[in-house]
């Protein structure tokens, strides 16, 4: 059998291309009824029953279970899957969090520390942060089981000064995937379970007799689990629901042709609903990807899901100019965003839509995928124009100060008196009245 991956050739002097190009980012985040509906009775029967509840369904769903006892990892058993591991691959989990941490430590600096300042009459104000008290990391099992992600979520929350990471982890059949412990424990997980699908996202936001209960939940899933995650929102805060991945080339023609085409695979061997997409002003350069798609992907182990993926919802867009090409990657607004140029710095001030900009030819975006430092958890399908990537932000909330000096109540005293009688409200009035003096 020979495969072969054509993504959807564009141009955008095409007549059709607006409509064209709507199209190829079509993709359709509903779930259906019939998952609504069974999560909706998963998610009760855990609230009712706890524990018992958690049981059944792992029974059901995974793996054999007597009770919850068995579904705890026992204290220490991170540590030992963590140095029972090659020392190459201790080596590169332990220099991946480092870079994590790094990251997102600057991030902390940067963005995440109280601050206040005092008006002149010696009113202060300001805001103060603080870090989750507990927060429960759900990680896919099966064939999305990623040790990154594993770093990816629970680094920053450990950044941020989170008390206690609760991990969640299916184990179909009870084989336990000694990278994601691995992970957990450079991670600085508190407590593992190997729970998955609804009925862990449910213990974790209502509490079972063993699970505690978390005051949010992070981490992808599949559709049970984002449904689970919708669900109980309100009840816990959440991260984002994420799409499929995706890629965006941006290419003016210098990095060697190979190197994007592998890019290119690189998010569609992720998923058959992932989506790569090259946009590029010269059209031999196009031609040439398009030849390097084709003598590479019989290479490739997974060429079947990268064939799909690219033959389903790839693009190779020809545009006018690098400048038209930076106004259609704002509209498509991708997770993951090359700009495979020899001048990035040059078009990055155009880019305003992406969840990660990677800048340059020797950035491929799996390198930021596992150790660059920032996070791997983006928003997708066009999310990027509202939402940023997980980072110390999720993991913090804020509370305003304020203390008002008697100088300042007088000020404010009148102020809040009039718009409290202008609103009816006379309790309101007579507390700010009753600090005015004389
Ligand atoms: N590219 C994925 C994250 C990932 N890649 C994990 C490899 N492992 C997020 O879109
Ligand atoms: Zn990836």
């Amino acid at each position: 059998m020979s495969l072969t991956a054509s993504p959807l050739r564009l141009a955008t002097t095409d007549a059709g291309f607006d409509a064209a190009l709507t199209a190829r980012l079509q993709w359709s985040a509903d779930t259906d009824a019939g998952i609504e509906q069974a999560v909706a009775a998963i998610l009760a029967d855990v609230r009712k029953r706890g524990d018992a509840a958690v049981v059944e369904y792992t029974n059901r769903f995974d793996m054999k279970a007597g009770s919850m006892a068995e579904l705890q990892l026992r204290r220490g058993e991170l540590k030992t899957a963590f140095e029972g591991l090659p020392a190459s691959q201790r080596e590169a989990l332990e220099m991946a969090a480092a870079r994590v941490r790094s990251y997102h430590e600057a991030q902390k600096k940067a963005s995440g520390e109280s601050w206040s300042y005092r008006d002149a009459d010696g009113t202060l104000l300001g805001q103060k942060v603080t870090p989750l008290d507990r927060v429960g990391i759900y990680v896919p099992g099966g064939k999305a089981a990623y040790p990154s992600s594993v770093l990816m979520n629970a680094v920053p929350a450990q950044v941020a000064g989170v008390g206690e990471i609760i991990m969640v982890v299916p184990t179909p059949r009870g084989e336990k995937n000694p990278l994601v412990l691995a992970a957990a424990h450079v991670a600085g997980v508190t407590r593992a379970f190997t729970i998955g699908g609804a009925q862990a996202i449910a213990a974790l936001a209502y509490g079972t007799e063993t699970v505690p209960r978390v005051d949010k939940i992070t981490g992808p899933g599949n559709a049970y689990v984002a449904a689970a995650k919708r669900r109980v929102f309100g009840q816990v805060g959440i991260d984002m629901i994420a799409g499929p991945s995706e890629i965006l080339v941006l290419a003016d023609g210098s990095t060697p042709a190979d190197w994007v085409a592998m890019d290119l695979f690189s998010q569609a061997e992720h998923d058959e609903l992932a989506q790569s997409i090259l946009l590029c002003p010269d059209a031999g350069y196009i031609a040439q990807v398009q030849a390097a798609i084709d003598r590479l992907l019989p290479e490739m182990p997974r060429a079947e899901i990268i064939a799909k993926s690219l033959n389903d919802r790839g693009a190779l867009i020809h545009t006018r100019s690098m400048e038209e090409a930076c106004e259609i990657s704002n509209r498509i607004a991708p997770e993951h965003l090359e700009v495979a140029s020899a001048d990035p710095h040059r078009w990055e001030p155009l880019l305003r839509h992406a969840g990660a900009i990677f800048l340059g030819a020797y950035t491929s975006e799996s390198l930021g995928d596992y150790c660059a430092g920032p996070n791997h958890v983006l928003p997708t399908s066009t999310t990027a124009r509202f939402s940023s990537p997980l980072g110390v932000y999720d993991f913090q909330k804020r509370s305003s100060l304020i203390e008002v000096s008697e100088a300042g109540a007088q000020v404010l005293g009148k102020v809040a008196a009039e718009l409290a009688y202008g609103e009816g409200l006379q309790a309101h009035a007579r507390a700010a009245e009753m600090r005015l003096k004389g």
